[in-house]
Formats: C-alpha cells, sequence, structure tokens
C-alpha cells in the first residue's frame, strides 16, 4: 500500500485511473535499482572511473586509483552529509542577509525583538544604544561570519552542554566555519586527498554540527526573529483542506521568506475581493513540506500534507498555484501539473524548473512579487476545468502547533524544572525527536506514526519535525486528545498542561529546536546531552539533509534509529563504525531498523538504560 491515509489513496486512485504518472510508478520503473549504489560501493569522483567494487569479492576489490569499498563509502556518505548541511545553511544565509536588510525593505519586519536582542548579546553585541535596525544588520553581520573561515568555532557550538563540547574539542571536530567543513569534506573526497575511512567519519560529524549548531540552528534563530516565534495555535491538515469555492495557493519547499509573504498577500482586502470578483468565496493556503510546517507553526496555516501528497494535491484539481522555493520539490510536479490548470511558480534564482513559471523573489521586491503569485492564483482559478475536480471526501484533521523550545518553558511556567520533575519522577520516562521525510519505498507514514503510538504508550513524550510531523497530526495524534493514548504518566502531564503528547517543533532546520531543548535540559541537571534518556529516529527518510541532521543528532550523543537503509552496507567498516565504534567516541550511535514496532523497543530499551544510569 502507498500510504495510509484515505485522502492520498483517493487522488492515487483517481490519477492511476486516468494513467498520470506518479512517484511510485517511476520507482517501480527504476527497479532493479542499483546494487553497487545501494550498497555505496560505486564510485563517480573522477574520469578514471565510474568504479564499482564487488561486494560478494569475486569481482574488483579496488578503484582504479586504488580506493577500496571502506573509502568508496565513507567517501560517498561524508558526500551527502555534506549535501544535507549544505541545503540547511544555504536556507540559513538567505535568512541571514534578510536579516541584514530587515527594516529597510517592505516586506520584512522584526516580529521578535527580545528574541534579536538575546541572540545579539549571545554574539557579544552590545545592544545598548542601538536602534533594532542597526542591532540586525550587526547580528547579521557576526552571522555571517559563522559561515566563513576565519574562526576557530562557530558562535551557537557554545550552547552545548560544557562536557559535550569538551568531547567535540578532544575529537577535534568542533566546526570551525559553516561553509568551511562543507568545502572541506568536498576537498577531502576527491580523488587522492583523505583516505583514511575513519578520518573522513569524523569530519562527516564536524560538518553536521556545522548544519545543527551552525546553519540550521541560525535558520531557526532568524525565522523566529523575522516571522515571529511560534506559539502554540491549532489548525487542520490533509488534502481536504483545499477548497472547492475558494482559491488554492499551495507552498511549497522551505524557506519561509516566500511563503510568508504569500500569505500576507492573500490576507490583503483587495486581493480577496478582486477573488471574489472571480467568483471564487474567499482565497485559502495550504502548506506543504517544511516551509508548511513553517507557516503552520507561526500562522496556523492549513497544511495539506509532507512530501508524498505534493504530486497528489495538483491532482485534486483546485490547485491554483503551487508556489515553491527549493529542497524536496519533485520536478513531477511540473508534469502533473500540465494535466490541470496549475500554475507552478518557482521563485528562487538558485531553483528554477523547466516548463514552471519564474517569478523571482528579493527580499526589496517580494510584496510585491507575492501580491502577483495571489493575482496568478485568482487567474488560474477561472480556468479550472470542473470535471476534473475532487476533493477527497474526508475530514479535515485537526492538530496543535507552534512549540518552540520558548512556547514550551512558557506552558511549564517559566522553566524546565516541572519536565526535569517529570522526567525523574517517570511520569514522563523520557524524550525522542521524530524527525524526516516520507519515502515511496515504505508505506506513507506508516511508520512514522507506529513509532510515535508506541513512544506516547511507553510515556516517551514525542517531539517531532519536518515530514514526520505532518505524519503524526494527520491521524490526529497532535491534539490534547490524544493523551489518551499515552501511558498513565504521560497522559497525566498532558491533561494538566493541555498539550497533546506529540509536541510539533516545526520544520527540519527546527531540529536545530531539538538540541537547543536537549542542551538545556542536560545544562539543568548538570549533565551531558548523552546522558539524557532521548534518542532520534527518522523511519521514512529519504533525503540527504536528513543523514546530516542523523549524523549531527549522533554527534551530539544521541541514539539515532534510521528506518530506510542508508548506503553503508558495502563496508563492515562503516557500518561498525557508525552503528558501534562512534558509541565510545559521541555516546551516540546510529541503529538501522525498518520495522517501527521494533524500532520503539529498542528506543525505549536504551532510555530505560540511560534513566538507570542518571539513578532515576
Ligand atoms: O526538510 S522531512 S522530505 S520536506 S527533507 Fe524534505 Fe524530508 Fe520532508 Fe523538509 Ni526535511
Ligand atoms: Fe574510481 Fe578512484 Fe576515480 Fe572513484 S576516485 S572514480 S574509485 S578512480
Amino acid at each position: 500500500m502507498h500510504s495510509i491515509h484515505q485522502d492520498a489513496l483517493r487522488i492515487i486512485k483517481k490519477l492511476d485511473d486516468v494513467g498520470i504518472e506518479l512517484v511510485w510508478n517511476r520507482l517501480e520503473n527504476q527497479e532493479p535499482q542499483c546494487g553497487y549504489c545501494s550498497l555505496g560501493l560505486s564510485c563517480r569522483n573522477c574520469t578514471m572511473g565510474p568504479c564499482r567494487i564487488d561486494p560478494f569479492g569475486e569481482g574488483p576489490q579496488k578503484g582504479v586509483c586504488g580506493a577500496d569499498a571502506d573509502v568508496i563509502v565513507a567517501r560517498n556518505l561524508a558526500r551527502a552529509v555534506a549535501s544535507g548541511a549544505a541545503s540547511h545553511s544555504d536556507h540559513g544565509r538567505d535568512l541571514v542577509e534578510v536579516l541584514s536588510k530587515a527594516g529597510m525593505v517592505k516586506a520584512y519586519t522584526i516580529k521578535d525583538e527580545d528574541k534579536l536582542k538575546r541572540l545579539a548579546e549571545e554574539y557579544g553585541i552590545d545592544t545598548t544604544k542601538k536602534s533594532i535596525v542597526e542591532i540586525a544588520s550587526e547580528l547579521a553581520d557576526a552571522m555571517l561570519e559563522d559561515f566563513g573561515s576565519k574562526k576557530e568555532r562557530i558562535q551557537l557550538i557554545n550552547r552545548a552542554p560544557r562536557k559535550r563540547i569538551e568531547i567535540w574539542e578532544n575529537l577535534g571536530v568542533i566546526p570551525r566555519g559553516i561553509d568551511r567543513e562543507v568545502v572541506e569534506m568536498m576537498h577531502r573526497t576527491h580523488m587522492g586527498v583523505d583516505n583514511e575511512p575513519a578520518n573522513i567519519l569524523l569530519q562527516c560529524l564536524r560538518t553536521s554540527l556545522g548544519d545543527g549548531f551552525g546553519g540550521s540552528m541560525i535558520a531557526t534563530e532568524v525565522s523566529d526573529i523575522l516571522f515571529g516565534t511560534p506559539e502554540p495555535k491549532t489548525s487542520t491538515i490533509n488534502l481536504a483542506t483545499l477548497k472547492e469555492n475558494e482559491v488554492n495557493i499551495i507552498l511549497h519547499g522551505h524557506n519561509p521568506l516566500v511563503s510568508d509573504a504569500v500569505v500576507e498577500a492573500a490576507m490583503r482586502e483587495d486581493l480577496v475581493k478582486l477573488a471574489k470578483k472571480a467568483g471564487a468565496e474567499g482565497i485559502n493556503l495550504a502548506g506543504l513540506c517544511c516551509t508548511g510546517n513553517e507557516v503552520l507553526m507561526r500562522k496556523g496555516i492549513p497544511m495539506a500534507g509532507n512530501h508524498l501528497i505534493q504530486e497528489l494535491v495538483i491532482g485534486t484539481g483546485v490547485a491554483d498555484v503551487v508556489v515553491v522555493d527549493y529542497q524536496c520539490i519533485m520536478p513531477a510536479i511540473v508534469d502533473v501539473a500540465k494535466c490541470y490548470h496549475t500554475a507552478v511558480v518557482t521563485t528562487s534564482p538558485k531553483a528554477k524548473f523547466k516548463d514552471a513559471m519564474h517569478i523571482e523573489f528579493t527580499p526589496e521586491n517580494a510584496h510585491e512579487k507575492a501580491v502577483e503569485v495571489v493575482k496568478l492564483a485568482i487567474e488560474r482559478f477561472k480556468q479550472r476545468n470542473r470535471d476534473l475536480i475532487k476533493i477527497p471526501d474526508v475530514k479535515p484533521v485537526e492538530l496543535m502547533t507552534g512549540f518552540s523550545v520558548e512556547a514550551v518553558v512558557k506552558a511549564l511556567g517559566g522553566s524546565l524544572k516541572p519536565l526535569i520533575d517529570a522526567i525523574k519522577s517517570g511520569s514522563i520516562k523520557g524524550v525522542v525527536g521524530s524527525v524526516g521525510c516520507n519515502n515511496p519505498k515504505v508505506t506513507q507514514d506508516k511508520s512514522h506514526t507506529t513509532l510515535a503510538r508506541k513512544l506516547i504508550e511507553n510515556d516517551v513524550l514525542v517531539v517531532d519535525t519536518g515530514c514526520a510531523a505532518v505524519a503524526d497530526a494527520k491521524v490526529g495524534l497532535k491534539m490534547p486528545e490524544a493523551a489518551k493514548l499515552a501511558g498513565n504518566g504521560l497522559r497525566e502531564v498532558c491533561e494538566s498542561l493541555g498539550i497533546p503528547p506529540i509536541l510539533h517543533f516545526g520544520s527540519c532546520v527546527d531540529n536545530s529546536r531539538i538540541l537547543v531543548a536537549l542542551a538545556a535540559l542536560a545544562n539543568e541537571i548538570g549533565v551531558d546531552i548523552s546522558d539524557l534518556p532521548a534518542a532520534g529516529a527518522a523511519m521514512e527518510w529519504y533525503s540527504e539533509k536528513a543523514i546530516a541532521i542523523g549524523t549531527y543528532f549522533v554527534a551530539s550523543g544521541l541514539l539515532v534509529v534510521l528506518g530506510v537503509p542508508p548506503p553503508i552496507f558495502g563496508s563492515k567498516f562503516v557500518i561498525d563504525v557508525l552503528t558501534n565504534k562512534v558509541e565510545s567516541l559521541t555516546g551516540g550511535k546510529f541503529v538501522v531498523e525498518p520495522d517501527a514496532e521494533r524500532a520503539a523497543d529498542i528506543i525505549v530499551k536504551h532510555i530505560e538504560e540511560k534513566r538507570r544510569k542518571l539513578g532515576i
């Protein structure tokens, strides 16, 4: 089965009936996929190759240059980590560039001045006698330094507990600059540079930390400053959030810079009037993927779905515009859109799609361009083909969102102490970050939701992000009522606070919120992150960004369960380091376990062991 959700299954059937090709068809067309690549055993890093290593030991065991299986597998993984870290971090940089202009451009102002000042002080900037615009510009400059190569360590790494920093210092994996570590990773994996697989894997840790405590953390913090720090609110989710009688604009991609501007424009009275003149009852917005998470967390904008919903949303026949920025946007959506009236609009000079319409957003023109997008959606609304419309006949599911670390602390009455007490008493056994994607190789959202259910049953508080968060929300796990599915201890805590047992922490860059929360918990208790009864899981991951996230979790001392095998099984050495030896270095490690029930058992056991060691 492709998905556990009725909304998805109905549209898949509809598109299948008319022969529209979807991600699952294309996966089938690719089968059997290359065994060498799946094991990480192929290399095309130079033109003496491409090379491949025979996993059965009968064919070649060395590439033309002499690289063996261990080097090739480690190098391939390293490049994936570098790409994932680069993606999050370049997204962060785009936000910092806007921060430097905030107050000077129409579309973007500072929404959270307190957070701006807190961050500026953390960066050593004197905020007295300075205007908000001056502070923003100085903070942006200081953050841009974190991307470069002049520093010895990035600023926000200092949020980690002292013990953790010492571990990293001893391993030599403190990131010096966000870009620097990515560039060094690319350098090391060029033919004839780093040929010691263990050394390559150490640089994976450093590069990923430059993402977690660098690019991603900056992306989250600056998004909060520019668009507001999320607070709890309710909204709705699934394909039934699309409205037949309204103009529907789908917000897809990652960076809130575009989606937030479009949300603002869609609320303008003159544009709503224009929509009504065109015969619509109003303008409806629905998010996809992480930019959907961003506007859901801050503005309560409903969510159409996660990664594998992106083609299906067009198949409803009522998506008038799909506006995208970058990351996780399948080129296929342009092809599906050709069968409908839908306009796919790209907005970033670094992410153009063949045959899509391009409306380029800059900090200076975002306001006007957002209006252009809304007007385009109204025009397209008029061109809908009534015969092709089918919104799945299901109810939108309600959800609660907006749990920034600040909001959690506020809900707890001003400090983390009540949470620590609940953990110490055993009401809450531990905390797990459930993160990552959808992957057509596994039934959509089945593993995410099975894992989440089983964890809360065992009194484990789940915080989730990205497409995992959307999965849990779609089955109703993000409403306070879901507390009745939790074990007695967790249920009582949730009921007394009026919160769900699964807290939405945001988008994928917001995995940095998990790091911040765990670091704060560890600091408060006076232990290291690796001592905490905590873990991470990425059950349905597909993306290089997810592997970067998993790596910075492991580097931070967490057990991380991957539900989809990474392409490392061609090297016994790399498997042994990542699933075993790394634990003696960082306290964290990877486990590969596709079965969500078993994954939950592994995590619960791990949490119990950590509790025992802490004597609680
Ligand atoms: O950054 S969870 S499929 S949408 S990579 Fe992509 Fe994966 Fe979804 Fe967000 Ni994250
Ligand atoms: Fe082959 Fe070595 Fe070139 Fe890779 S780097 S393609 S293993 S020769």
